[in-house]
């Protein structure tokens, strides 16, 4: 059998990394189908119009399409799925993803079976239904998997084509997930979609860990890889066994994380480690500069836990990336309740504090906005939110508001967005900081990257919109 993994083409937004999803898939159902021919394509990244991508599939003439689909470019899956269905009608076409995941879908047209939720054990007993002739369901899900010690299919992915993001310490990068899952369930989150069953977050062995970095680092020559996982240390002392094996295997990687500032989490023993074992940045989850907020959006943070994590992580070394939100909703005694003006602006002074106090490098400013799969997605359905008149294209931009805030207006907030990325990143002090950490060409080409990143926000509105 001949099986393509594809990531459809449907949003106007840049791709900086390769469809990890799909790397799993490929890697866990090869083991099971050692004689099938496995290919993953990306559309996405490569912006392929609906013409192009069915030429590419015909002439690679596929028993089976597996597709993965965000909720930014489902639609762009849907209609592909319609196309490979009139030209090529014997391809049996599986979908996957977050999307359908979030929605749950009991039938899509055009498509054989929805499969929602973790998918290579799914994706695996349909690919035997298939081999068997045996009829497919219109939707399927499995049990999570209990072991999570898989290694996607890095062979499938031509890691030269991405760019992967800035900053970063070496050009060559991969993306790499160690754990799956989180404990936390903040309002505005869609990750909460089905990782909260139980168990609620799997770890990855240090051993299949290691291997994965060590086949990364000798086969694909990757210096540097960003570990996605939604929050790196919801179990600090799995991530200490992690990191001294790093060290004791003198692996000599670089990295980055995403993680919580919570002060149960964070040690600054466990900060040292990980800088000892490579890791130059971590992005914090700080989301707002003001308790209220924090409290309504269920972080279970406040901000001193995050001057303390942030204290301590510039302490050991490694140097911090803000993620903040601006114009959150949630809900009070029933009724909706959202951060007012002076709360995002109490926002946007944390982080310029934070930085003028030398903690804080870079950071990210997003708007709101409600994923299906949220708490925040479901108030907006339910108390009828959604604007009427957006671009669509730009619904999953983060950008601008696409729902009616209680407390601000769309105007109000583009000029708070704006206003946040320009008095952030053009300061004087944070730009001799960059200058004065330069050590290699590198460097030089990333503080250009950031400042192109910010300039453009500051300009255009959007950070990573493609022009078609
Ligand atoms: C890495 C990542 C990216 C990468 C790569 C995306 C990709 N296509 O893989 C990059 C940086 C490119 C990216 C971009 C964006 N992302 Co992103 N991303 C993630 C992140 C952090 C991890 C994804 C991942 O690899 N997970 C690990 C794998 C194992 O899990 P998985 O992806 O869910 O896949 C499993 C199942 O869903 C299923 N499955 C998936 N596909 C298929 C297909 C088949 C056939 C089958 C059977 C099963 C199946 O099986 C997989 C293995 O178990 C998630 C957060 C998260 N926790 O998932 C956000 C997340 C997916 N991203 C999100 C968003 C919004 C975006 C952007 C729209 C942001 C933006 N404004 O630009 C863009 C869209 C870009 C694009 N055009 O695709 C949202 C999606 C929300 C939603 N409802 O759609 C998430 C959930 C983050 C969040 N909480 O908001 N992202
Ligand atoms: S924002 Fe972070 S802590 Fe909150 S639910 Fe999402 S992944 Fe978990």
């Amino acid at each position: 059998m001949k099986i393509l993994l594809i990531n459809p083409c449907g949003t106007p937004f840049e791709v900086l990394s390769p469809p990890l999803n799909l790397a799993y898939l490929a890697g866990y159902a090869m083991k099971f189908f050692n004689d099938c021919d496995f290919k993953i394509l990306d559309f996405e990244r490569d912006k392929m119009g609906m013409e192009r991508q069915i030429e590419v599939i015909i002439r690679e003439s596929p028993d089976i399409v597996g597709m993965t689909a965000l909720s930014a470019n489902v639609s762009g899956a849907l209609q592909l799925s319609h196309a490979i269905k009139r030209y090529a009608p014997k391809i049996k076409i599986i979908m996957g993803g977050v999307h359908v995941t979030a929605t749950r879908p009991e039938r899509i047209e055009n498509i054989d079976c929805v499969v929602y939720g973790e998918g290579e054990r799914a994706f695996v007993d349909l690919l035997q239904m298939i081999r068997r002739s045996e009829p497919l369901p219109y939707n399927y899900s499995t049990e999570l998997l209990k072991d999570i010690d898989i290694i996607p299919a890095w062979d499938l992915i031509d890691l030269s084509a991405y760019k992967f993001f800035a900053p970063f310490k070496k050009r060559r990068q991969a993306v790499v997930y160690w754990s799956r899952g989180c404990p936390f369930n903040c309002v505005f989150c869609s990750n909460a979609v089905w990782r909260f069953k139980n168990p609620r977050v799997r770890y990855r062995t240090s051993r299949n860990i290691i291997e994965e970095l060590l086949l990364l680092k000798n086969n694909y020559n990757v210096g540097e890889v960003y570990v996605f996982d939604d929050e790196i240390n919801t179990n600090p002392e799995w991530l200490k066994g992690v990191v001294e094996e790093i060290i004791r295997n003198n692996l000599k990687i670089y990295w980055k994380c995403q993680a919580r500032a919570s002060a149960s989490l964070i040690s600054y023993d466990l900060l040292l480690k990980m800088r000892e074992a490579g890791c130059w940045q971590i992005a914090w989850g700080i989301e707002s500069g003001s308790n209220r907020v924090l409290s309504g959006i269920r972080k279970r943070l406040k901000i001193e836990e995050v001057l303390h994590a942030l204290r301590l992580s510039k302490k050991a070394g490694i140097v911090n990336q803000g993620l903040f939100m601006l114009g959150n909703i949630w809900l009070e005694n029933g009724t909706v309740e959202g951060e007012t003006l002076s709360e995002a602006e109490e926002t946007i002074e944390f982080a310029k504090r934070l930085r003028d106090e030398g903690l804080l490098d870079y950071i990210q400013f997003n708007v709101a906005t409600p994923f299906p799969g949220s708490e925040m997605y479901e108030i907006v359905q339910k108390f009828g939110l959604m604007k009427k008149d957006i671009d669509e294209s730009l619904y999953f931009d983060t950008h601008s508001l696409v729902f009616e805030h209680p407390r601000i207006s769309s105007e109000e907030m583009k000029r708070l967005h704006k206003k946040a990325w320009r008095e952030f990143a053009f300061s004087p002090s944070l730009i001799i900081r960059h200058i004065m950490r330069i050590k290699s060409l590198e460097d030089i080409k990333n503080l250009i990257r950031s400042a192109g990143v910010a300039a453009k926000v500051v300009l255009t509105g959007h950070a990573r919109r493609i022009k078609r």
